[in-house]
């Protein structure tokens, strides 16, 4: 696929796009990443991308020309439609089943805002999506844009090995990952759990099960509640629980039955 990006900042963007696992993409051709100055699309000797908000008060906007020339651009350059978003605080929520789903497209644009965003008329005609990858606000789209590139490009097919394969990771099944231990077996930290020596794939596999399960449980009981959890699972959940508080001895901040 290919991510075409439209920032203030270019280098930076390709730089985080050009490291590791993603890294390697772009290298296998699995992915290619193109960056585009708003700052080229001026016509100003300033080079002008921005100006005061109408209404008044501090701050910013960036200006609709530039970026509609940058966005045409890219359009003008796509054989296919280019699927366009917009990288702010605003947004829906980036979550790991839409991140799978937009590794599927061809084609998508990321529109990175500065200063106080983007005039509400452009993103109006030219954005698809707005999208936020948490609750927290961030000087600029970059960083957001570079975690949407991570999280695709790491999708598309051959990009990762199989040890690193997507379907063992946090979220592909609505679960948190397990724990993983390496050598060696025994630590002044402590010790590898048994279960992991014994090379019965099967106990091994229900232990896996049974951690994602208790720390989804633990730390993202918001997950666990959107999910319904088979019979095996409400079993190994139960087993879990069990294992974590023994009976009587509930914790302080934790109700009995939940
Ligand atoms: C749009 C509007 C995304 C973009 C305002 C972008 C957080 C996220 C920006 C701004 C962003 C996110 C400068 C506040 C750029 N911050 N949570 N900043 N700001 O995805």
């Amino acid at each position: 696929m290919r991510i075409d990006v439209v920032t203030l900042f270019p280098d930076f963007v390709r730089q985080c796009a050009a490291v590791g696992v993603v890294g390697r993409a772009q290298q296998r051709e699995l992915l290619q990443v193109e960056t585009w100055n708003p700052r080229d699309y001026t016509s100003d000797r300033h080079r002008t991308v921005d100006a005061s908000s109408y209404g008044g008060g501090p701050g910013m906007v960036m200006l609709i020309e530039p970026l509609r020339a940058a966005l045409a651009a890219i359009r003008d350059a796509a054989p296919e439609p280019v699927h366009v978003m917009y990288l702010s605080p605003q947004g829906a929520r980036l979550t790991q089943g839409r991140v799978a789903a937009l590794a599927k497209l061809p084609r998508i644009g990321l529109l990175c805002g500065r200063y106080e965003g983007v005039d509400e008329r452009l993103l109006a005609r030219e954005v698809d999506e707005e999208v936020s990858i948490g609750d927290y606000v961030l000087s600029g789209g970059e960083l957001a844009a570079a975690v949407v590139i991570d999280a695709v490009g790491r999708l598309q097919r051959g990009a990762l090995n199989d040890a690193q394969s997507a379907e063992q990771d946090s979220f592909s099944d609505g679960l948190l990952d397990c724990p993983h231990y390496a050598k060696p077996v025994h630590d002044a930290l402590g010790s590898v759990p048994e279960v992991l020596l014994s090379g019965d794939h099967a106990a091994i596999a229900r232990w896996r099960l049974k951690q994602s399960l208790g720390r989804t449980w633990l730390r993202r009981p918001d997950l666990l509640s959107k999910r319904a959890l088979d019979t095996s699972s409400r079993a190994l959940l139960d087993e879990f629980r069990r294992e974590h508080a023994p009976p009587g001895q509930a914790r302080p901040n934790e109700t009995v039955d939940d």
